[in-house]
């Protein structure tokens, strides 16, 4: 321990440990956690040694299992899978890397301390000034009572604490607004007396869904974009700051302004760049491979855990500006991945009320972004009802239809219409694309090549420049990514990627760059 440190409270921060961690100081087991990809931590304080060498150790238990999130040791839809079983037995498509893949922390901090801030931002504009409004809470260690300041430049707050909590707001005047292509961060302060300081760069915009429209700062925005994922060969899921930062670069060459953190929450620092770039996110908690089909004692244990990592996610992500909806699942299913249950049937209501239940608990913790979740191509239509924009994963011209690009056309058309006449609300296409082997080519195009890749995207672009309903198209995916070796992947991987895993560009980044660089 820093000597210098002696006094104050101090605590273990662990990035993210899949999927289950005991954290132990000299000996003494300090706390335990279940679920990977978000962060948590123990104050230690009672258990570290001065003067003498202190010994930290974290076990944590990688194995798949049925009753974790991402639920694991099961196939898709639940069982073994039967024929198209792969291995690693998942109920998702990504390689299951587990262990402690983040930064793990140490950290020191005043007795009396700040131990949240949020921040929840809004604007006035008359012509071209813009007035910035910033209201900020403050909680701080239980019983304070003492008083705080906040700060953004010259301007200054105070802050009057009342057992631990306080509320202070600014304002900036001829404020620059965040957003894609002009990312303005501002840093705010928040100070409790002389005694602790917290640093947060914040952005000034609003985001929110007026009729079928995605509005951001009260102007229309399509999200341009991808799917992602935190996959690099050697470093499997493991934080890998200089591919964060290629994919970044790869982002604005290609001129994308969003992508959804599919099927899990990314690193902290990956928000963090796209706060700084102005990239719009769509973070996704890692309730993906869901069956509500399963025994009921599974289903309640993975509701359980998807409310505990909806609000875990929203609580480390809330003040981010890149955020701009959370969602809450990809692709549950009701029965048969490849037969789902219709809609009425008991399961399908059970599914609703699930999914319902999160999308609640999201609008409670938040009011200030949207909220939705990723719907497999064949389920339940009633699922949509309560999601703030539509996102639907559609394979029109691979899973459905292959090989058959015009009927493909014409069947994803016409589902957005009947869609959108039901729904009347902003579409998004969180996942569309076709594998494709880099340097494959045929004339005509055929399934794998790349030129097949290029035309099912281009059907989706062209629809989407003349139906401004459909509020994004977020390919899937960025880049070519591992996962379970099986009969439906090549050499274990999913050749979705507009980039292949070592981030060099298909046919299909140039044509999209053409595009979006219009
Ligand atoms: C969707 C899943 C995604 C898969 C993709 C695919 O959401 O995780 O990787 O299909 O099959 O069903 O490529």
């Amino acid at each position: 321990m820093p000597a210098g440190w002696r006094g104050q409270r101090i605590a273990i921060r662990v990035g993210s440990a899949s999927y289950f961690a005991r954290v132990f100081v000299n000996g003494v087991e300090v706390g335990t956690h279940e679920g990977g990809h978000l962060a948590f931590g123990f104050d230690i304080t009672g258990h570290v040694s001065w003067g003498s060498a202190n010994h930290i150790a974290i076990r944590v238990d990688n194995s798949l299992k049925p009753d974790r999130l991402p639920p694991g040791g099961v196939g898709m839809g639940g069982g073994d899978g039967g024929f198209l079983a792969g291995f690693p037995l998942t109920s998702y498509d990504f390689f299951p890397y587990a262990g402690i893949q983040r930064q793990v922390w140490l950290i020191g901090l005043p007795p009396v301390h700040i131990e949240d801030v949020t921040v929840i931002t809004s604007f006035d504009q008359s012509g071209e000034d813009v007035t910035g409004h910033v209201q900020v809470r403050v909680n701080a260690t239980l019983d304070y009572d003492g008083n705080g300041t906040l700060l953004i430049g010259g301007q200054r707050a105070v802050l009057a604490f009342v057992n631990g909590v306080a509320q202070g707001s600014l304002t900036i005047a001829h404020a620059a607004l965040w957003g894609p292509g002009h990312p303005k961060l501002y840093n705010l302060i928040v100070m409790l007396g002389d005694t602790d300081r917290y640093d947060l760069d914040i952005g000034i915009r609003t985001f929110g869904v007026k009729g079928d429209r995605m509005m951001l700062n009260g102007a229309e925005i399509q999200l341009k974009g991808f799917g992602k994922h935190e996959d690099f060969a050697g470093s499997g899921r493991g934080l890998n700051l200089p591919v964060l930062m290629k994919d970044a670069d790869l982002l604005r060459w290609i001129g994308a302004n969003s992508y959804r953190t599919s099927h899990y929450p990314y690193s902290e620092e990956a928000m963090q760049q796209a706060d700084r770039q102005g990239i719009l996110i769509v973070d996704e908690t890692p309730a993906v491979g869901l069956g509500f089909h399963l025994a009921a004692d599974l289903v309640n244990r993975h509701h359980e855990l998807c409310l505990a990592a909806t609000a875990a996610l929203i609580a480390r992500d809330k003040n981010h500006p890149s955020v701009i909806a959370w969602s809450i699942a990809n692709e549950p299913v009701a029965g048969s991945f490849f037969n789902p249950e219709k809609p009425g049937s008991p399961i399908s209501s059970l599914g609703r009320d699930f999914l319902n239940s999160l999308i609640s608990l999201a609008r409670k913790l938040d009011s200030t972004r949207a909220v939705s979740f990723a719907h497999l191509q064949g389920a339940s239509p009633d699922w949509l009802t309560e999601v703030d924009f539509i996102s639907i994963n559609r394979y029109y011209g691979w899973y459905y239809l292959g090989g058959r690009l015009e009927a493909a056309k014409t069947a994803l058309a016409q589902e957005l219409e009947t869609l959108h006449a039901l729904h009347g609300k902003p579409i998004v296409i969180s996942e569309f694309g076709a594998d494709t082997l880099p340097g494959h080519h045929a004339q005509p195009a055929e399934m794998w090549s790349e030129e097949y890749q290029v035309e099912v995207l281009r059907y989706h672009l062209d629809y989407a420049d003349s139906h401004p309903y459909l509020a994004g198209l977020h390919i899937w995916n960025f880049a070519d990514f591992k996962t379970s070796q099986g009969i439906l992947r090549t050499a274990s991987m999913n050749f979705k990627g507009v980039f292949t895993r070592d981030r060099k560009p298909k046919m299909s980044a140039h044509f999209l760059r053409s595009r979006w660089n219009k």
